[in-house]
């Protein structure tokens, strides 16, 4: 079975530059010259990788692959610079006929459910964009429902108006999310525009830190990266996701993922492979509309 015809996420990632553009000024990224031609294993799969900055932002990138016509993916993220606050973009979409899995959100650098003051400062404003997709108590009416139970620790770097979602093939959704993704990513840009520097040492290190940690789970765990090694090989994959998709995880700071996430250690010392050591949960949204966590904990 194929994808409909002209389906690409190349769109996706042409509308967020452009419009990034139209608020700040991009500079190629150092990694980009390194990573704009990568070259896949079978010769026909179309990969694409764009990396930026711009003056709040210390990485702004996107990869597209194109296994046409069976596969299509998106990872396009924004990360702030660390004197700033501000949330990560996040957008990860993966495509085949069957089934497209769907990650869209304004990731917290913190804890939201504990750091009421930095939910408060974000998400607050946000909440009519996020419950715009989700908001009916009945699944069917709602534009792209909670995609059922999720890696319980991904969890913890979702915010209340993240889009979670699972579809089949549907031209339909394809068109919702895209206007999702425009919005969030418009959404995103505002924050951008108005977030003021933050000057206090000892704030902008644990903004340093939040995110490090948060490049750190990604780099280790992403659910993506056996098919990156599938379409560009073992060691090429390892060098785009730690010097290109999460680039910053081997300089933001100097903690382990261990030292992170030390639930994950085996007697030998080495990583748990596993994807998540608590299983997955949360069956339905764990959010109420005003973005008030009501999730039991795994
Ligand atoms: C599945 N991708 C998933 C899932 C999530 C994410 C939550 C469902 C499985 C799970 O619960 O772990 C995405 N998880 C995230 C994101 C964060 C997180 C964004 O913790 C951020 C903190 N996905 C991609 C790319 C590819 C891809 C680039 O982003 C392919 C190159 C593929 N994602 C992909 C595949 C699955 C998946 C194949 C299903 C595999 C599985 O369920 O393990």
């Amino acid at each position: 079975m194929e994808l409909f015809s002209n389906f690409s996420y190349q769109k996706f990632a042409k509308f967020a530059l452009e419009e990034a553009r139209l608020r700040t000024a991009l500079t190629p990224h150092p990694s980009q010259e390194r990573f704009k031609k990568l070259e896949p294993n079978d010769g026909k799969t179309l990969i694409h990788a764009l990396s930026f900055r711009a003056p709040k932002t210390r990485l702004l990138r996107s990869l597209t692959i194109e296994g046409t016509p069976t596969m299509q993916v998106l990872d396009f993220a924004a990360l702030p610079e660390p004197n700033f606050d501000l949330p990560i973009f996040c957008a990860n979409f993966f495509t085949t006929p069957r089934l497209s899995i769907v990650v869209l959100d304004l990731n917290p650098l913190y804890d939201v459910s504990i750091q009421k003051d930095y939910k408060e400062k974000y998400y607050r404003k946000l909440m009519p964009l996020g419950n715009k997709y989700s908001k009916f108590k009945i699944k069917i009416m709602q534009l792209l429902p909670w995609g059922d139970k999720i890696t319980s620790e991904s969890l913890r770097f979702f915010s209340p108006i993240v889009i979670w979602t699972k579809f089949s093939l549907s031209q339909y959704k394809h068109d919702i999310l895209y206007s999702a993704f425009k919005e969030y990513f418009k959404a995103w840009l505002q924050l951008m525009d108005q977030a003021v520097e933050e000057t206090d040492a000892s704030r902008i290190l644990q903004n340093r830190e939040a995110q490090h940690k948060y490049l750190t789970w990604r780099a280790e765990k992403d659910p993506g990266h056996p098919i990156l090694k599938r379409v560009i090989g073992e060691d090429l994959a390892r060098d785009v996701v730690r010097d290109f998709l999460f680039e910053g995880v081997d300089t933001l700071g100097d903690e382990s993922f261990l030292d992170y996430f030390p639930e994950y250690r085996c007697e030998d010392g080495t990583i748990n492979k596993k994807r998540s050591m608590m299983g997955k949960s949360y069956e339905v949204r764990p959010w109420d509309a005003n973005g008030e966590f009501i999730g039991n904990e795994p």
